[in-house]
């Protein structure tokens, strides 16, 4: 078995997550926030067959899309009057970053 850690953006999980039911699969939601944007996203839970993860890669590859997104600087820099003055970055976000684990062990009690 496998555990897949998926970090997709929230726009994107209520399909994904339908996706991945429909497909059979069992999901855990939690809801993360990235640490350079410091904005919400979600991170999905799965186990899987070892037989059945690259279907589920596949299902996240295929419903999560990257798109581009202003954001505020996570760092903002020191105007001449001493206050922080946030500045606008273009980021890509979306996609997923997906962390795939061995299983040891899978009980259910
Ligand atoms: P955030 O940390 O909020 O990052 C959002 C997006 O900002 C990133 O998209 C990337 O395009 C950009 N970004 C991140 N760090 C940057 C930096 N130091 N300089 C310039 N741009 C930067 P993704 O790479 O698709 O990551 C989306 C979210 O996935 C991240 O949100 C974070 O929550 C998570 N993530 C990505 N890589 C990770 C890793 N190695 N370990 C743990 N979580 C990760």
């Amino acid at each position: 078995m496998k555990l897949i850690i998926a970090i997709v953006q929230d726009e994107d999980a209520s399909r994904l997550i339908s996706q991945m039911m429909n497909d059979g699969f069992s999901v855990t939601k939690l809801a993360t926030t990235g640490g350079f944007l410091k904005s919400g996203n979600t991170t999905l839970l799965a186990g899987v067959d070892d037989s059945r993860f690259q279907d589920c890669l596949s299902i996240i590859e295929k419903v999560c899309k990257s798109r581009k997104q202003i954001a505020s600087s996570p760092s903002p820099v020191a105007g001449g009057t001493g206050a922080y003055v946030p500045y606008p970055v273009e980021v890509m976000v979306g996609g997923a970053t997906v962390f795939v684990l061995n299983v040891e062990n899978f009980v259910k009690m």
